[in-house]
């Protein structure tokens, strides 16, 4: 199945990553706005050398407790740099947002997929998402970024999550996204305890099975973190073994800091699932 991002392929007859892009004032040393562009542009680059299928750029930090960003400060942290990106790489790019406005300025600057941690439930979003016309990856989150993280529970994390992403499929359906534009993500980290995080994990298989291709975002979580003591540094190795253990089970998107290193880690579990059988 190949999926069109504004006439820009995204194979996924075999699984992909998504390269991270964030373009928050934080995520550069800082020499003004020209060098954070050269530097994000830079950064494009290299994770297309190092076979990225997709760029996902963000302007606003969805980390817990992070703060608010304005319309205004989001646009123009974005677009200039996905139009830097659009006129000199082949790949698509994935605009990380929840804001209508946000998506409409992004997607006429030359983004082909829209990546929503609310699921376009931003009053205005879903609207935005169906005039833009382009590929939109719905993502579940119990609560906001800036609370989440205090006392998520649930009964069945896993039910929860299939019955919250099939009824927001349905939505969009409704709404004119036809299913083939759509893209699934459980939102690891996302208003969720390290066990919900794993229990979501041993049971990504069901997810797959609303037969839509599930994208998976695990690189750098602070669940690694929590289970196994390590500083946000030390988090590849845990953060490539989560993306074997999703695109075993379907996944098709790994959504990833560390580009080079989750291909390889996938395409070898793509060898593994795609082996002729012997006699
Ligand atoms: C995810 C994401 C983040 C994810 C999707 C981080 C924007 C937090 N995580 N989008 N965004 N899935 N679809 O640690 O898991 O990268 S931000």
């Amino acid at each position: 199945m190949i999926l069109d991002c504004a006439g820009k392929p995204l194979d996924l007859t075999h699984p992909q990553v998504m390269g991270i892009l964030n373009v928050t004032p934080d995520s550069f040393s800082d020499g003004g706005q020209f060098l954070a562009q050269d530097s994000a542009l830079a950064q494009a680059k290299q994770m297309v050398e190092d076979g990225a299928g997709i760029i996902d750029v963000g302007g606003e930090s969805t980390r817990p407790g992070a703060a608010i960003v304005s319309i205004e400060e989001e646009i123009s942290r974005v677009v200039p740099v996905i139009e830097a990106i659009h006129s000199e790489i082949d790949i698509p790019i994935s605009i990380d947002t929840s804001k209508p406005e946000v998506m409409r300025a992004a997607v006429q600057a030359g983004a082909g997929l829209i990546n929503d941690v609310r699921a376009l439930t931003v009053d205005g979003a879903l609207s935005a998402a169906v005039e833009c016309d382009v590929p939109v990856c719905l993502m579940h989150a119990q609560g906001t970024p800036q609370t989440m993280q205090d006392d998520p529970r649930y009964d069945d994390v896993v039910s929860n999550v299939i019955a919250f992403l099939s009824e927001r499929v349905s939505v969009c359906e409704q709404a004119g996204i036809s299913r083939d534009k759509l893209i699934l993500d459980p939102g690891f980290g996302f208003g969720k305890r390290a066990t919900h995080n794993l229990q979501l994990m041993k049971h990504l298989s069901k997810i797959i099975e609303l037969e839509l291709p599930v994208l998976v975002g695990v690189s750098r979580k602070s669940m690694i973190g929590k289970l196994l003591k390590v500083s946000v540094e030390e988090r590849l190795a845990a953060s490539l073994s989560l993306a074997a253990v999703s695109v075993w089970q379907g996944a098709k998107i790994i959504r990833s800091h560390d580009v080079r290193e989750t291909v390889q880690a996938i395409m070898m579990c793509d060898h593994v699932m795609k082996v002729q059988d012997c006699e």
